[in-house]
Formats: C-alpha cells, sequence, structure tokens
C-alpha cells in the first residue's frame, strides 16, 4: 500500500515539473493537512521537482522561461509551507549573514537556510542575490555576524565565494566569522580549498553546523 505521505511529497513534486500553480497550492495544503514535516515537504517534494525541472532544462525538454515559471511555482509552494516549520523560542543563538554570490540569482535553497536559521533561534541578514564581495565584506565589518554563509550555483560563479574569503583576510576580518558554504556544485574539496570553513551538503546539514559552532541544540 502506498503510504499517503508518498503520495503528497509525489504530488508537490509533480505540481512544480508541471508548471502547475494551482496544483502545487492544493498539493501544499494536503501535504500539511496530512501531517507530512514541512522541510521534507520542501526538500522532498518542491525541490524534487525543480532537481527535475533542471534535468529537463539539460536536455533541452524546457527552456530559460520554464525555469523561471518553475522557480515561481515553488516560491508559491514554499510560501504555504514556511509558516508550518516550528520555530524554538529563547534567547538568540547569534547572527547569520547571507549572501549569494556575485553574478549569481539562485536564491531558493538559500532562503531555505535563511528560514530554517531563523525558526532555530538566529537573526538572519540576508543580502540577497548577486552581492559584490565589496558589499559583502562591508556587512561582515558592520554588522558582525558570528556566521557568514554563501551560496553559490553556477560554476562560473563559485570562484566568488574564494574572492570573498580573500577580501575578508584583506580587510583582516577572516579570523572574526566562520564561513559556511553551500549550493549544488560547491563540493567539500572545492570549499577546504578556497579556506571555507565547511561546505553544506544541504539546509539542514547547514543549519545543524551554525547550532554546533554556537554551542546550541541542533535541529
Ligand atoms: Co538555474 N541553473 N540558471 N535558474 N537553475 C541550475 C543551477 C542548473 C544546474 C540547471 C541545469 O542546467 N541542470 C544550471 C547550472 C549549471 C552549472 O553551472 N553547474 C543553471 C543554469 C545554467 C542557469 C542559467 C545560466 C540559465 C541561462 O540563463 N541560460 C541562469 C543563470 C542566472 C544567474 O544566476 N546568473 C539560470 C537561471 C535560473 C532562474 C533564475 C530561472 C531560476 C532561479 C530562480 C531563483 O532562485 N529565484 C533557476 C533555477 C530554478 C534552477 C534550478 C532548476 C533549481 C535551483 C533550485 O532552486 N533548487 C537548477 C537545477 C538544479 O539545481 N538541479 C538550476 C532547489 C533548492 C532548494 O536547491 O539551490 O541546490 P539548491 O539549495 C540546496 C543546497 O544546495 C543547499 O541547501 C539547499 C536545500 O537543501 N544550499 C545551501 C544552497 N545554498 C546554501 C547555502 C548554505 C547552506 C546550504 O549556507 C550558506
Amino acid at each position: 500500500m502506498v503510504r499517503p505521505e508518498k503520495d503528497d511529497l509525489e504530488a508537490l513534486k509533480i505540481a512544480i515539473v508541471n508548471l502547475d500553480f494551482d496544483g502545487v497550492q492544493k498539493a501544499a495544503e494536503t501535504a500539511m493537512k496530512d501531517g507530512v514535516p514541512p522541510v521534507q515537504a520542501i526538500t522532498e517534494g518542491l525541490a524534487a521537482g525543480l532537481k527535475v525541472v533542471g534535468e529537463k532544462f539539460e536536455k533541452k525538454e524546457y527552456f530559460l522561461s520554464e525555469l523561471v515559471v518553475a522557480a515561481e511555482v515553488m516560491k508559491s509552494g514554499m510560501s504555504l509551507i514556511q509558516p508550518h516549520i516550528k520555530g524554538k523560542s529563547g534567547k538568540s543563538k547569534g547572527k547569520v549573514l547571507l549572501a549569494t554570490v556575485k553574478g549569481d540569482y539562485h536564491d531558493i535553497g538559500k532562503s531555505l537556510v535563511a528560514t530554517l536559521l531563523s525558526v532555530s533561534g538566529f537573526k538572519v541578514l540576508n543580502l540577497g542575490v548577486d552581492v559584490p564581495s565589496e558589499t559583502i565584506v562591508k556587512a561582515v565589518r558592520e554588522s558582525r555576524p558570528q556566521i557568514l554563509g554563501l551560496s553559490a550555483l553556477l560554476t562560473v560563479t563559485m570562484p566568488e565565494i574564494g574572492e570573498v574569503i580573500k577580501e575578508l583576510k584583506v580587510a583582516g576580518l577572516r579570523d572574526d566569522v566562520k564561513v559556511i558554504v553551500g549550493g549544488s556544485p560547491v563540493t567539500k574539496d572545492f570549499a577546504e580549498k578556497i579556506g571555507a570553513d565547511y561546505r553544506a551538503r544541504d539546509a539542514i546539514d547547514g543549519v545543524n553546523k551554525c547550532i554546533e559552532w554556537t554551542g546550541s541544540k541542533g535541529m
């Protein structure tokens, strides 16, 4: 017998692949009613659908316009699911500054990281997408976060992460902040080579590392 949870995840995935705004709303509402854990609904439902969209784009079955619409359908689904992610109250665990590096407009994964950090008790400053290294270094100097999280989804923008780290060193700020990096093309080897402190496999791994660094309990 197929578990409803599996059906719910499949419905979310299919709605993204079919670029179906109504479908994703219905699937998100049903999944939440059925008690699917919201993070699982996002990562194993919606994001799994985006992965298929990416594969179709590579095979030239989908084009840029479909990528754009798929991202909007994803955001519409996320907006219904994210309020169900339960937060933890209490003292702030610290400050995390997030940015997608220069030249890169991908922000869905980083937004998920931002949400999970917020509900885990961190103060999150999100600089957005396509952020030049000078802006990031300036923000580190002015906001003094304990952790800097950098995201890159393109092979061509990955080296920008290294640029940010170099400029943090030049500014004398590198030792004041832990640097965590993420995004599908960013490997552990690459992160080590450019001198990052950690490469997150996914959003939950990233948040758990931030929690470990600040000495609080995991997700
Ligand atoms: Co783009 N795109 N895209 N795209 N896009 C990819 C990344 C691609 C893999 C698609 C493909 O060819 N299969 C490919 C990159 C190839 C490469 O370089 N390796 C690609 C390309 C080529 C492009 C363009 C160049 C296309 C073009 O113009 N011809 C263009 C570039 C624009 C630019 O940035 N300069 C482009 C544009 C776009 C849109 C704008 C249309 C849209 C993004 C909209 C948006 O984000 N607001 C888009 C989308 C949607 C995708 C795919 C389909 C989905 C990305 C996504 O959001 N995934 C993507 C295919 C794929 O990834 N398989 C693709 C869901 C998200 C939850 O996952 O972002 O990986 P992800 O985040 C994960 C982890 O990586 C991690 O946690 C998240 C959750 O687990 N993580 C972190 C990410 N950041 C983290 C930071 C952390 C910790 C963890 O700490 C700080």
